[in-house]
């Protein structure tokens, strides 16, 4: 198996602005098609494994999840040294210093994603905003947030194949335009009064829905507290993306339980920065 270890290029000025203004961008060619072509492999072999193990986390039709992949979950400790020496990587954590804006950054969390065709019973991605990203009292803050100051997740998300709009790629609107009207529309989603699709459909003609995205294997989306789904997958295969997410380093401990990041880790004090043996500096 390829030995690469993907390193990303440098991220310019106009996406951190694009970044800041919308809190999501797309970075193409964020990694070459070589090293996104490396990881698919290794995923690929993960799924293989997980099947024989017993499976990985189902969000139903919409996505399966396989991760983390660098960290055993609660103890920190590496679980696979092409995947750590990756997403421990200087380079990657200043990709996400410079579009948060800040000194330095903890690895938090890494998955391969997975969306089956529609064909197969696959889905949409609900409408959400992450829960790292949320700022307390806003529309979409349904919990608040784990961390203080609030936003200071960023996730990257990156194609590993070639990934057409239609086979599922992330749809995003940004915080400035978070009003009654949207919440009211993402409720009808969940309520299936009305398809992602069909949402699509309103919040174009309001001007407010990022465009849809045709990705090559590489390219990237990031996105904070935006608001984000995705339409079913109606390509013939799997639409296979990485995904790894870094938090700010000094951010406090709120007290509040990120259920996928937090359960059972030791050392989590409210108020008090997280802890480095699970939420490693990075660089
Ligand atoms: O891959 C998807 O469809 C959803 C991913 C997502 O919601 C995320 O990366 O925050």
């Amino acid at each position: 198996m390829s030995s690469i270890i993907p390193t990303p290029r440098e991220i310019t000025d106009d996406e951190v602005r694009s970044f800041q203004e919308n809190d999501w961008a797309k970075i193409e060619s964020f990694l070459s098609e070589d090293e996104a072509a490396a990881l698919l492999t290794r995923l690929e072999a993960k799924l293989e494994q997980s099947a024989e193990k017993g499976g990985h986390a189902v969000y139903g039709p919409m996505l399966e999840a396989l991760g983390p992949l660098s960290v055993e979950g609660v103890s920190g400790e590496v679980a696979d040294r092409f995947f750590f020496d990756m997403t421990h990587q200087r380079a990657w954590g200043q990709a996400a210093a410079r579009l948060l804006g800040v000194e330095s950054v903890r690895y938090q969390i890494d998955q391969g994603l997975i969306k089956r065709p529609a064909r197969d019973g696959g889905d949409g991605t609900v409408w959400h905003v992450d829960f790292g990203g949320q700022e307390p009292g806003s529309l979409f803050a349904s919990h608040g947030s784990a961390f203080a100051p609030a936003r200071s997740v960023i996730a990257f998300w990156i194609a590993l194949k070639p990934t057409p709009a239609t086979s599922g790629t992330m749809r995003f609107v940004a915080p400035r335009h978070f009003d009654q009207p949207l919440h009211d529309l993402v409720h009808a989603t969940y309520a299936e009064q009305k398809s992602i699709e069909e949402s699509y459909e309103e919040l174009e003609q309001r001007g407010i829905l990022s465009p849809p995205l045709d990705l090559k294997p590489g390219d990237a989306t990031v996105h904070r507290g935006a608001l984000h789904s995705a339409p079913p997958n109606k390509g013939d295969g799997i639409r296979w993306a990485f995904a790894v997410s870094y938090v700010q380093a000094d951010v406090h401990y709120t007290g509040l339980i990120d259920e996928l990041v937090m359960a059972g880790v030791d050392g989590l004090e409210k108020g008090k920065t997280l802890p480095d043996h699970r939420f490693h500096i990075i660089g």
